[in-house]
């Protein structure tokens, strides 16, 4: 018998699921002016005018293990990069165009370099491709509101030539996929309007990722919506509607489901700032401790986080991303054991704070310092021991003396029950682990 798409689905993402943290990474040309991915298109920059970046790109700093260890010791299991973004710019060595890494002073192929270095560190690999481009000629442009040329009609385009765009892009998927190695994640981004599903020949598409790397997991962002066969939040999806659903800059209220109710596996992508790509004057980063919390989220909530960096024109991570991610790494590093592998408990959200759960293991995230004990609501019973998920240290579990107030409740302390000071053990957010 054959499998079902959402069993096969369940199968692919089974590694996915549990790694649950992955980086990552928006790297190009707009680095350089370092306004964020979206500068061509915000400041309608003509083809002559970007060009400049294509001739001086020269990131010599670039030290794709260095990545590969900040990505590692943040706690991170897998990692995305930006094979070609919005701006056509591929930082791989395409046999398809002359705009490649391969073709600038530099002179490297980016992303055989960040395969290489993150898989040696044990990580996953993905790779981010952009349906949209802003540089092929065939490629829609004047009348389109996500092209920086929508308002130059010399950029009317002949829609009887998009199948040569197709065919650059289909051929450039098909490079990726042949030429290096074994991917883990591919990451289309994205359909609007009329330019979705078979727009993008998706099926045939589908058809070619499918043989030559039948394991690879997919975003949904072919978009199946209102196509033939159903999007992924259908209980019946189409071939090309993807594996993990892909909400962006939002963590779903309550998670993911399908229109029958079934979790389907989701990942939330996040900016450390306020741009995808380097920003060089976006000094609005997100302090690890709400990264600790928006991870903790997503996986209470079955889903996974992935976190970007936007490198610099020179190849680095900028220094408070790097810091940020340390912090991060440090509370992983002892609290891990509550997010690989973990999900949604069947409990509803504590009010201090959020449940994840691995088998018959519930973690207590406590988010707010407690004047007592902290509350168990509906646990009375259930819990057989309490440790501190940092230091594997002893909690004492109890049933409050008055179980007519509290029928259905247990408390843990912190300290012996006859002990009346109820600090939180650590700065960052304490995991409790309950068995
Ligand atoms: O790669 C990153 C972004 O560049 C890309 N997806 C992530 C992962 C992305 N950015 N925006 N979008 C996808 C959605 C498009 C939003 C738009 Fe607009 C609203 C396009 C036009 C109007 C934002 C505002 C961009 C230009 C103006």
């Amino acid at each position: 018998m054959g499998q079902t798409y959402i069993e096969q689905r369940t199968e692919r993402t089974e590694w996915f699921l549990k790694d649950r943290f992955g980086m990552f990474i928006h790297w190009g040309l707009y680095a350089i002016p370092a306004r964020g991915e979206w500068v061509r298109n915000s400041e309608r920059i003509s083809n002559e005018d970007y060009q400049v970046y294509f001739d001086e790109f020269n990131p010599v700093r670039y030290d794709p293990k260095a990545w590969a260890k900040t990505a590692k010791a943040a706690g991170m299991k897998y990692a995305v990069l930006t094979a070609k973004h919005h701006d056509g710019f591929c930082l791989f060595d395409s046999k398809l165009t002359d705009y490649k890494s391969t073709n600038t002073k530099s002179g490297r192929d980016l992303v055989r370099e960040f395969l290489d270095a993150f898989r040696e560190e044990g990580l996953k690999v993905g790779l981010y491709y952009s349906l949209i481009d802003w540089h092929h000629p065939d490629y829609p442009a004047y009348g389109d509101e996500h092209h920086p040329m929508r308002d130059n009609e010399a950029y009317k385009r002949d829609p009887s030539t998009f199948g040569r765009y197709l065919d650059y892009m289909h051929g450039q998927i098909r490079e990726l996929l042949t030429d290096y190695g074994k991917l883990d994640i591919m990451w289309f981004d994205f359909s609007y309007g009329e330019m979705k599903g078979e727009t993008w020949r998706a099926t045939e598409l589908m058809e070619t990722i499918r043989s030559l790397q039948p394991h690879i997991v997919l975003d949904n962002r072919l978009d199946a919506s209102g196509g033939n066969g159903g999007s992924i939040h259908t209980s019946n999806p189409s071939f090309y509607s993807g594996d993990f659903a892909s909400p962006e800059q939002i963590i779903p209220p309550s998670g993911v489901t399908d229109n029958e109710g079934r979790s389907i596996p989701w990942e939330a992508c996040v900016t450390l700032n306020n741009n995808w790509g380097y920003g060089s004057t976006d000094k609005t980063y997100k302090k690890a401790g709400t990264i600790i919390r928006k991870l903790v989220e997503c996986v209470s909530k079955n889903g996974n986080l992935l976190l970007n960096v936007g490198p610099d024109a020179k190849g680095e991570i900028p220094l408070e991303s790097v810091r940020i991610l340390e912090e991060v790494g440090e509370w992983v590093l002892r609290n891990g054991d509550s997010i690989y592998g973990c999900g949604q408990s069947e409990l509803p959200k504590p009010e201090w704070g959020r449940y994840t759960r691995k088998g018959n293991k519930l973690y207590a995230h406590i988010f707010e310092e407690s004047i007592g004990p902290v509350n168990l609501a509906g646990l009375a019973g259930r819990v057989k021991q309490a440790r501190l998920l940092s230091d594997g240290s002893e909690l004492f579990v109890s049933r409050p003396w008055n179980t007519e107030m509290y029928p259905n409740d247990a408390f843990f302390n912190f300290a012996r029950p006859e002990v009346l000071t109820y600090p939180l053990p650590d700065e960052r957010d304490t995991v409790v682990e309950l068995i």
